[in-house]
């Protein structure tokens, strides 16, 4: 009895390591950490842009806007310039104004892949347009 004890025991013990294996393999096959993307509003120059105005991005990165010079800025989404409608822009859109230098918000791009058109509502005219393009 004890032998068949001890064999269960020791058959506990590799099951053990090799569940600790196979875990650590997991762990190394998930992919790279998503990135933060940082996204200027009104250039260095005092420009109504934003600046990078187009950046290229993975699924499940962040994107940061940052109040740079000449607000106030926002960051808005339009629902028929990008994919997945009306609820996807609500989500990625930053509606209220930014003031101060240094003021941010982010949105995390866990989306589908395409291009995502978005404009600073007070300064949409002046052509402060920027895009998200989502691999
Ligand atoms: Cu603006």
């Amino acid at each position: 009895m004890k032998l068949i004890a001890n064999a269960f025991r020791k058959l506990g013990t590799v099951f053990a390591i090799a569940a600790l294996v196979i875990s650590s393999c997991a762990m190394l096959a998930t992919p790279a950490l998503a990135a933060d993307h940082t996204v200027k509003m009104g250039s260095d120059g005092g420009l109504l842009v934003f600046e990078p105005a187009t950046i290229t991005i993975d699924k499940g990165d962040t994107v940061t806007w940052e109040n740079n010079k000449m607000a106030p800025h926002n960051v808005v989404f339009d629902a028929n310039s990008i994919p997945g409608g009306k609820s996807v822009a609500d989500s990625l859109s930053h509606s209220q104004l930014t003031f101060s230098p240094g003021e941010s918000y982010g949105s995390k791009f866990d989306v589908e892949p395409g291009e995502y058109t978005y404009y600073c509502a007070p300064h949409r005219g002046a052509g402060m347009v920027g895009k998200i393009i989502v691999k």
